[in-house]
């Protein structure tokens, strides 16, 4: 029996490791194996034979700094361990210590070292967001039911070794459409939970489409009571209200994570047009829509007062957001002819500049003129780039734009799995967890310079997505494969392995309570 549940474990990826006395009698425990992170590490060394066991006498140690990082790890740990793990300033050896160390080497800003020795764990990082990158790794190192919220008896043995660890990308972000269906602060919450368990550092909201307009805007009332009204489908719809909006910020910040607030323009427009005639081209309001075509929709940007609008919410929004990007959409504006569009984003660029912001669109914003810093989200198949990854595009990379890539056939997570996926569009194709993570950043683009890419970001978008179980079955396993290619060295990508990885963290979904897809291609 013993060694059938060995097996058992070691296929789980875990380790069989000594053995635990107590009153005589001895249990083997086991240890998750070093070699089972997600994303993976940049450089794992395990020391075989070598655990450490959390007890009731485990403390953590942290220095001024790092007390708020230290009482999240505490809080982690004490419902499923029932221990007091209380926090305490650095004392010595032993139990868990957190340390900043600006002479840590290798780490960078968001990176972390892990020693695991039979006395003690120790995470080392030149940043409290290292530390907490640290803790991320520390809770895969334990048994999964250190993600349940009620006691289990454990026991809770980490595998000794030394992890030295940093992203290969500062940008890995994941985009919620909030849009074509609400999704209240909670829902947010919760998924903001998801994303630091797997180090993504950065969430982009979709807080307007023809749908629905999410985000109280004082200057512009109506845009939330009217606007925000409706969803896909004739549902209530709903909106945040700024003390909302600033709830998902604070908990996002606590977690080491940026809030990009998108409001997408000219294109995508109907909920704002619906909620103030006088920014259609016509002065009418048209009726608020809840379908979902694309492209039919434009802010006029031939009347002034669409430059009062445009800078009264881009103004109201970058107060609301300590984040230094703002994202202004710009894609599928195909109401809008392209000197217009043109005239337009130039605009629009220098409004967020002005708010001391950093410009953020999808790569349609290649057309227009060059401006400090921005950002092009590239999102077009990879399959067939000519089209979007053109000489404009090229020439925007060239004058200095940084790229994040989202390519629609590997990185949407609103894509079905297979054909016979109950929710999710097909227009990119299907996309099975090894598309997701079948590509490399570096060469997704051929002639895109390797060092133009911030990173990558997983969009989820919602038209069939209604509620959070829904977008967890989207986002899981793809989310984590998306988060690999983001952080993990690139010598370590490797579908083989990285599929048993992965299928080793179905047991910490399920202790999570995420409803994920059980793709057949994980083990
Ligand atoms: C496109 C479109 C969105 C859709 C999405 C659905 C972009 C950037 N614009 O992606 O409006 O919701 O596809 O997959």
């Amino acid at each position: 029996m013993a060694a059938v549940i060995g097996a058992l474990l070691l296929a789980a990826g875990a380790v069989a490791v000594r053995k635990i006395c107590c009153d005589g009698e001895s249990v083997t425990a086991a240890a998750v194996d070093l070699r089972q992170v997600v994303p993976a590490p940049a450089s794992v060394r395990p020391a075989p034979g070598v655990t450490f066991t959390l007890t009731g006498d485990t403390a953590i140690q942290a220095p001024d700094g790092a007390t708020r990082v230290a009482d999240q790890l505490a809080a982690l740990l004490r419902p499923p361990t029932g221990f007091a793990l209380p926090v305490q300033p650095p004392a010595g050896d032993g139990g868990i210590a957190l340390v900043l160390s600006t002479v840590e080497p290798d780490v960078g800003e968001q990176g972390y070292r892990l020693d695991v020795t039979a006395r003690s764990v120790t995470i080392r990082a030149r940043t409290p967001a290292g530390l907490f990158a640290g803790e991320q790794t520390l809770r895969q190192l334990l048994p999964p039911e250190v993600e349940s919220r009620t006691v289990h008896p454990g026991p809770w043995v980490l595998p000794g070794g030394s992890i030295v660890d940093r992203p290969r990308y500062p940008y890995r972000g994941a985009m919620l459409d909030v849009a074509r269906h609400f999704f209240g602060v909670d829902d947010v919450l919760r998924y903001l939970d998801y994303l630091a368990l797997y180090k993504i550092n950065y969430l982009h909201l979709h807080l307007s489409d023809d749908q629905g307009w999410r985000i109280a805007i004082d200057g512009w009332p109506r845009l939330a009571s009217h606007g925000g009204r409706t969803e896909v489908g004739g549902g209530p719809g709903g909106f945040y209200t700024k003390d909302d909006y600033r709830r998902i910020v604070a908990y996002a910040e606590q977690r080491y994570i940026t809030v990009v607030p998108e409001i997408d323009m000219p294109g995508h427009t109907n909920a704002a047009l619906s909620s103030y005639g006088e920014l259609s081209c016509d002065g009418k309001a048209p009726a608020p829509y809840t379908g979902t075509r694309v492209g039919f929709s434009s802010l006029c940007p031939t009347k002034e007062v669409t430059y009062d609008f445009v800078a009264d919410v881009l103004g109201e929004l970058a107060a609301l957001t300590p984040g230094r990007y703002l994202h202004v959409g710009g894609d599928e504006a195909m109401s809008t002819s392209e000197a217009d569009y043109v005239t337009f984003m130039n605009r629009v660029q220098g409004v967020v500049a002005g708010t001391g912001k950093t410009v953020i669109g999808w790569h349609q914003l290649a057309d227009a003129e060059p401006a400090d810093g921005r950002i092009l989200q590239y999102w077009t198949p990879a399959r067939a780039p000519a089209d979007a990854f053109d000489t404009t595009f090229r020439a925007a990379v060239k004058e200095g734009a940084k790229v994040v890539l989202s390519p629609a056939d590997h990185a949407y997570l609103d894509m079905k799995y297979s054909p016979s996926s109950p929710l999710g569009l097909t227009w990119a194709g299907t996309v099975e967890v090894e598309d997701a993570y079948g590509w490399d950043p570096d060469n997704l683009l051929p002639g895109l310079d390797p060092a133009a890419v911030l990173g990558v970001e997983a969009p989820l978008w919602t038209e069939t997505v209604t509620t959070m179980d829904e977008v967890e079955y989207l986002a899981f396993p793809r989310l984590t494969a998306i988060a690999e290619l983001g952080w993990a060295p690139k010598s370590s990508h490797d579908w083989a392995t990285f599929r048993i990885r992965l299928g080793n963290q179905r047991p910490r979904w399920t202790a999570l309570g995420i409803d994920f897809y059980d793709s057949p291609q994980l083990p």
